[in-house]
């Protein structure tokens, strides 16, 4: 498959690479700790590798090196799209170049080819006492097909280190190729028809997504794409990306690790804001029987602060400006839908809330994340049940923790194990 061939190709140069920074520079000194950082959740200790996105605190994601408006200009799009192929987005996380668009059709039709979802998943699925949360539905589903795994099985008949990761990339195009059917029927299950969805080979990923959903708006597939893009990959230091990281280290497959990372993804400070934040929105549409005023979102902000709970949607452990991503939306919905309700809410609470957070004086960042403003535009498309808002996150976040994955053990990285020490420790550090 096309992205063995490239990653087989860069290979040597980036092992050759590894090795020799380590062999030369091994004892040189990246960073320090504080104790606050160790009782404060080792925010920015620089203590992971990725080369697939970094985050720049002052201008946003980088994917593969490139701002998130250029990897949107440059990916190949399908003819009358303005989005482009999430099949090209994933030759881009694993490969490091921009695809040409037969290139970026590679993918796509790979994903096609093994669309299918094995049988018994649907009926795990359908088991499922019906209050079960849809990200717990979805994490299911994923370990539910652990038993296909290649990676385990030629793990066990003693496959070599160097090549673990040819596996573990079939094991990533499988699964991704299947985690959009596995979303939308979780979606159709739990609010629709209870139908199990086809992937249809003539469409995209995006497109396909809009008609397994049963979206009937045609700009739904653009906007699948865009949301599928824009959630891939923040780094490795975020829960779902981390949380992947650390349970691949110990060599557990991708379904075991990616499994995992979904429920990191499924807290309430990570993917879970999306469908808090629509939540919030919704509820200052209720309590001002539709757009408030500016002085009236004020005072609803400051009324959340004071009985102690967070504005979703606003923060960031590490940015410290808008997050690009939540601006790529934002001018999405202003080109496709200005007029809609929710999003003129949400205007306003871009207006106010950076203000309210910056005159309390607590955040770091007053400005809006990526959760700001998603559950809007899949509102505005008819996807209302805001609790399945975070499977489509995990949708999108699969493609840049798969690419980390098969990377991670294509450079043979070990297993994770951090030290720990005790509050007495601790202690002893300080008196000195
Ligand atoms: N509303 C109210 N208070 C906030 C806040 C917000 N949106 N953002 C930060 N703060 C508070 C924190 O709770 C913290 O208060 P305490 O000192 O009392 O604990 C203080 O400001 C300092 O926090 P910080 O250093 O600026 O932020 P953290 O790195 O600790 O946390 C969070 C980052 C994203 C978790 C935080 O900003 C938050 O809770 N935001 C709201 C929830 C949210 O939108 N989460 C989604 C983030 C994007 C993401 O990962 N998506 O998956």
């Amino acid at each position: 498959m096309i992205l063995h061939n490239k990653i087989d190709a860069q290979l040597p140069s980036w092992r050759n690479r590894v090795t020799t920074l380590l062999k030369e520079h091994g004892d040189k000194v990246a960073g320090e700790v504080t104790i606050s950082q160790i009782y404060g959740g080792m925010r920015s200790v620089k203590a992971l590798v990725t080369d697939i996105s970094f985050v720049d605190p002052n201008v946003g994601i980088r994917f593969r090196g490139h701002t998130l408006p250029e990897v949107i200009e440059a990916l190949p799009k399908p003819e009358g799209a303005e989005m482009p192929y999430v099949g090209g987005l994933y030759y881009l996380l694993m490969v490091g170049e921009f695809p040409t668009e037969e290139e970026a059709l590679k993918v796509e039709r790979a994903w096609a080819k093994d669309s299918k979802v094995p049988d018994h998943v649907f009926t795990i699925l359908r088991n499922m006492p019906e209050d079960t949360h849809p990200m717990a539905l979805f994490s299911q589903a994923i370990l539910a097909m652990q038993g296909g795994s290649k990676f385990a099985k030629r793990y066990a008949e003693g496959m070599s280190k160097m090549d673990i990761w040819r596996p573990a990339l079939d094991d990533a195009m499988y699964l991704t190729s299947k985690l959009g059917v596995i979303a939308a029927f979780i979606y159709r299950l739990k609010y629709g028809d209870k139908g199990e969805p086809t992937y249809d080979p003539n469409l995209d990923y995006g497109a396909n997504f809009a008609q397994m959903m049963g979206v009937k708006d045609p700009e739904y597939a653009d906007m699948a794409r865009l949301y599928f893009i824009l959630h891939s990959d923040h780094e490795s230091g975020n829960v779902s990306a981390h949380t992947m990281h650390l349970v691949g280290s110990s060599l557990s497959d991708i379904y075991y690790a990616f499994s995992a990372s979904m429920n990191g993804l499924a807290g309430p400070l990570h993917g879970l804001a999306n469908q808090n934040c629509l939540a919030f929105l919704m509820n200052v549409q209720k309590e001002f029987d539709g757009t408030p005023t500016e002085e009236e979102m004020e005072k609803y902000c400051w009324d959340t602060l004071n009985s102690g709970k967070v504005i979703p949607g606003y923060g960031h452990a590490v940015l410290r400006v808008p997050d690009p991503r939540y601006t790529a939306q934002f001018e999405y919905a202003k080109s496709h839908f200005p007029e809609d309700k929710l999003f003129e809410i949400a205007n306003i609470m871009n207006k106010v809330v950076p203000r309210v957070l910056q005159e309390q004086g607590k955040a770091k960042n007053p400005w809006p994340n990526v959760d700001s403003i998603s559950g809007t535009l899949q509102y505005h498309y008819g996807i209302t049940e805001f609790d399945f808002y975070t499977v489509l996150f995990g949708v999108g976040r699969a493609l840049g923790v798969t690419a980390n994955y098969v990377w991670a053990r294509a450079l043979g990285q070990p297993l994770e194990r951090p030290k720990s020490l005790t509050t007495a420790m601790l202690e002893e550090i300080a008196a000195k």
